[in-house]
């Protein structure tokens, strides 16, 4: 390819836009096949050989490495006793909710079966993760990485890193997921988890030998997922590290914030090439309080000024100038229902139906949202503890956050200009968080708390994105290839969208 020598920066950019283009028209985007065999195994984690569940023997599951817009085809066969689904989490599934991988979205793949997933990583890069989505498995395994690379003709403010590290943190508890579940079932609490794993591994085995190796002075990526940055529970961040220290062993510390009981902590060795320092034992104190984290999270910015990709879940970078259509405010709470402990949002504890909500389309646990209408979403978390929330099918724009109860004067506090746009956000104990986004996304979504405890117990619902003008441009059709559960056995396929 001739590259004149002369163009200007934004010549380049228009004439690789026009280049991107001429290849979209071309070929369709590329495929990544995988086929995942899930399976119950024993591995020793916290000290005790206990049950988890591997995806092709591995736990952590495989790690999905793609690019923006790539297609991925997962042929998933159940070897549990019990239904299984995969959700992605972070993964938009642009006009796709069929393959979103939650109890209402989707049937479960049934024990002993096999289904066949297709998504697409459509206009996405980043990090995220898999998990199955039902009842206490996530606390069994089953999870991985989803890696999102950009692609090469789009520019990134930073030099391609010298390597790129998982980091994924997870709780861990010692006891088998079903005996979790039935902990909640009968009204107890699981309790606070044995320990925090990254890569599926203890600190023992995250150490020795090192989970990490660099070079001194190359940069590196870390794709992380959980809570150390203040990354909150759910959410996904990668971030850059250089190597600018004396070539030696460190630690990368994990450790949990805002509990009451004793931190759990759980490190991983980093090792400079070449080095034979063990890394020191003294531990940094972390950060401590509130206001350290709030204030971190406001620093998180968009570089308006970059010229590179970005997320656009709107349409447009300007979501501040928008004007809001609605505001839907969510209100968890915590009650006993026949004397066990529930969670619920705006009073609703949810319960998964036996047919997906979305082949009935309406429940009473089911919000409606118009498409396309630009809609603020105030959490409210009058609780003691932390929460975050997740909404499938989108990114959205965290605007504010602030104590006590949401009021329309807690508008003058937002930032709406450079907030960062994603897909799970913390809400502070007995504060609010307000978010803002374009229901562009039609189709059944699930709003969740991603505390599983909660989850479990009630603290979710879906929001239902119909697209009034029935049309293949705005919706897939339901794939023939669905499973097909409860009500619907046996029913017709639900009338396909038309061509635009
Ligand atoms: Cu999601």
């Amino acid at each position: 390819m001739v590259r004149p020598a002369t163009m200007t920066r934004g010549a380049a950019a228009a004439a690789l836009v026009a280049l991107a283009l001429v290849a979209v028209a071309r070929a369709e985007d590329p495929y990544h096949f995988f086929e995942w065999k899930v399976t119950y195994g024993t591995k020793t984690i916290m000290g005790t050989p206990q049950k988890v569940i591997l995806i092709n023997d591995m736990f952590p599951g495989p790690t999905i490495n793609c690019t923006s817009n790539n297609n991925i085809v997962v042929n998933v066969f159940n070897m549990l006793d019990q239904p299984l689904l995969f959700t992605w989490h972070g993964i938009q599934q642009r006009k796709n909710s069929w393959q979103d991988g939650m109890p209402g979205t989707m049937c479960p793949i049934a024990p002993g079966t096999n289904f066949t997933y297709h998504w697409q990583a459509k206009d996405q890069i980043g990090s995220f993760f898999y998990f199955p989505s039902i009842g206490m498995q996530r606390s069994a395994g089953g999870y991985g990485l989803i890696s999102v690379h950009s692609r090469d003709l789009i520019p990134v403010p930073f030099d391609t890193p010298a390597d790129d590290f998982p980091v994924l943190v997870g709780d861990w508890y010692t006891k088998d997921h079903t005996v979790l579940a039935k902990h909640l079932d009968a009204g107890k609490s699981i309790g606070r988890p044995a320990g925090l794993i990254i890569n599926g591994k203890n600190e023992k085995d995250a150490s020795n030998p090192p989970m990490y190796n660099v070079e001194a002075g190359k940069t590196y990526r870390f794709r992380n997922t959980y809570d150390s940055l203040d990354v909150h529970v759910g959410q996904c961040l990668s971030f850059l590290v250089t190597a600018d220290q004396k070539p030696a062993d460190y630690f990368l510390v994990v450790s949990t914030r805002f509990i009451k009981e004793a931190r759990r902590m759980v490190t991983a060795v980093i090792r400079y090439k070449g080095s034979s320092t063990p890394p020191s034992p003294k531990l940094p104190e972390g950060p401590s309080g509130w206001a350290w984290s709030i204030n971190q999270w406001r620093s998180f910015r968009w570089n308006l000024t970059a010229s590179a990709a970005r997320p656009n879940p709107q349409g447009s970078y300007h979501y501040g100038q928008i004007n809001i259509t609605r505001t839907i405010k969510l209100s968890t709470s915590r009650g006993k229902v026949g004397g066990k402990d529930r969670y619920a949002i705006n009073g609703v504890s949810h319960v998964d139906a036996e047919t997906p909500l979305q082949a009935r389309r309406m429940a009473p646990n089911v919000l409606t949202a118009e498409f396309r209408t630009f809609i603020e979403v105030v959490f409210e978390n009058p609780e003691k503890s932390i929460d975050t929330f997740h909404i499938d099918g989108y990114a959205f724009f965290a605007a504010g956050m602030g104590p006590g109860t949401w009021s329309p004067q807690s508008r003058k506090t937002y930032n709406l200009l450079d907030t960062v746009s994603r897909h799970t956000i913390q809400v502070y104990p007995r504060s609010w968080t307000a978010v803002m986004l374009t229901f562009d996304n039609a189709g059944m979504w699930n709003i969740r708390s991603n505390l599983w405890e909660r989850h479990y117990l009630g603290q979710q619902m879906y929001i239902s994105v119909v697209s009034p003008a029935r049309s293949l441009r705005d919706e897939y059709n339901m794939p023939e290839s669905s499973l097909r559960c409860g009500k619907v056995v046996g029913l017709p396929m639900p009338p396909s969208y038309l061509p635009a």
